[in-house]
């Protein structure tokens, strides 16, 4: 019989073969992709988002999850587009213009997925065009942004009233190390999230899919 809780655990020690192997075990047996999803990985990335938030684990622990987390999305994508199941939500996430920093984006990236989201990442030193254009190419639901330099912050303002001015009604949420709740509130972004797995929670709430 699949073991999901197995299969939470190798996720939370970073086993990626380990976690292939259970997941493609489950998916032979039948299990429905999502009980896989939700029960064996996202319950693991859970964990992982909790510890890390309680710096019980840092960036190299939740590296090598979200690494193999990949490795079983590589065998459960497939198998959920075949069924029909479709993602929580979509995310267009990026590095603001100007800004090369991608550590922390990734990160934000692989928690968003591990909970579950759809993720369009568009990469660093991206220009409010672009994450208009690719909102309304996507029909993503909310737009996320990182940036690490008080230089390029203000990028952040740019996107926000781009995305409003070009009708897009997606949600925005800013974060990166100079970011706060209050520069947050000022440039009218509808979240901020001060670490990765937070901005899971953010992100879900403003969808309505807590
Ligand atoms: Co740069 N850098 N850097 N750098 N760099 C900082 C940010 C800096 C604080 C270092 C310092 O001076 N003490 C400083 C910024 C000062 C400031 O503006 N206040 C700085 C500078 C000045 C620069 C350059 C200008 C240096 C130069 O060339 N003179 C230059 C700028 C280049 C550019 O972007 N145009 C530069 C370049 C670089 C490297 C290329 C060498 C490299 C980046 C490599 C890469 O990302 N691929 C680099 C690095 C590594 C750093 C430090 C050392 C580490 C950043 C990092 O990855 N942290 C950094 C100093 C530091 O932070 N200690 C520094 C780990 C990462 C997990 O954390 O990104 O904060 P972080 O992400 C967190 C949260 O912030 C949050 O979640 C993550 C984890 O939970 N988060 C979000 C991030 N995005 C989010 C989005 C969200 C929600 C949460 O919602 C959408």
């Amino acid at each position: 019989m699949a073991d999901l809780e197995q299969l939470s655990e190798a996720l939370i020690t970073g086993d990626r073969n380990k976690v292939a192997e259970l997941t493609q075990a489950a998916v032979d047996e039948g299990v429905a992709p999502q009980t896989i999803l939700e029960e064996g990985l996202v319950a693991g990335m859970n964990v992982i988002g909790v510890r890390f938030k309680n710096n019980e684990i840092y960036v190299p622990e939740v590296l090598i999850a979200a690494r193999a987390m990949k490795s079983a999305m590589e065998i459960l994508e497939p198998v959920l587009a075949d069924a029909g199941v479709q993602p929580a939500g979509t995310v267009v996430l990026g590095t603001v213009k100007g800004d090369l920093h991608d550590i922390g984006k990734n990160l934000v990236g692989m928690m968003l997925t591990g909970g579950g989201l759809k993720v369009i990442d568009i990469g660093i030193d991206v220009a409010s065009e672009q994450f208009v254009e690719q909102t309304k190419e996507s029909g993503a639901q909310i737009v996320a942004m990182s940036a690490l330099l008080t230089t390029t912050m203000p990028q952040m303002t740019e996107i926000v009233k781009a995305l409003k001015d070009s009708g897009v009604e997606a949600k925005t949420i800013i974060g990166g190390a100079p970011v706060t709740q209050s520069y947050a509130d000022e440039i009218g972004a509808d979240g901020y999230a001060a670490d990765a797995a937070t901005a899971v929670d953010v992100a879900k709430e403003l969808i309505g899919a807590a």
